[in-house]
């Protein structure tokens, strides 16, 4: 059984999002998500995500490709979650490409294309224009 873990705050959750869900389920057979809490959405981002970390954990939850969700506290914890779930292999999307080569030695690492012209904060300008 292969595990497949990713990462991401997944806020205001869009095509993108489920997107690279699907491709990253298609690498193994469980799919683990680790969502950003609330303060690590802070520290990244310089703002407070739209839905809660709950809301964001109770909405990845229910994807039907998506079988365990916690809450990821910090990037530096990454090497220690790969561990603890078992992952065999750790997908991201390209943005994040290279930035996580360091766990090469215990799991595959594969970047996934972004799907393009979609993004959360794409869409908090164009609701907030209306
Ligand atoms: N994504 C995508 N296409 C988009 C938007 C996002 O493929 N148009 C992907 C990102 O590449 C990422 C995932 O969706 O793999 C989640 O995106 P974000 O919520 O923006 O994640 P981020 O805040 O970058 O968190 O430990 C790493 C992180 O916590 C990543």
């Amino acid at each position: 059984r292969r595990t497949v873990i990713t990462f991401g705050t997944f806020d205001v959750f869009h095509l993108g999002h489920l997107r690279i869900l699907e491709r990253a389920a298609a690498h193994g057979d469980r799919l683990v998500v680790g969502v950003s809490s609330d303060a690590l959405n802070m520290k990244k981002k310089g703002r407070n995500p739209v839905f809660s970390e709950a809301e964001r954990v109770a909405i990845l939850s229910a994807m039907r490709m998506v079988d365990t969700v916690f809450v990821e506290e910090s990037l530096e914890l990454k090497r220690d979650y790969i561990k603890e779930f078992g992952a065999h292999v750790l997908v991201m999307g390209d943005d994040w490409a290279g930035r996580f080569d360091e766990f090469k030695d215990i799991c595959d690492v594969v970047y996934l294309p972004r799907t393009p012209a979609i993004s959360t904060t794409a869409i908090i300008e164009h609701i907030s224009v209306m």
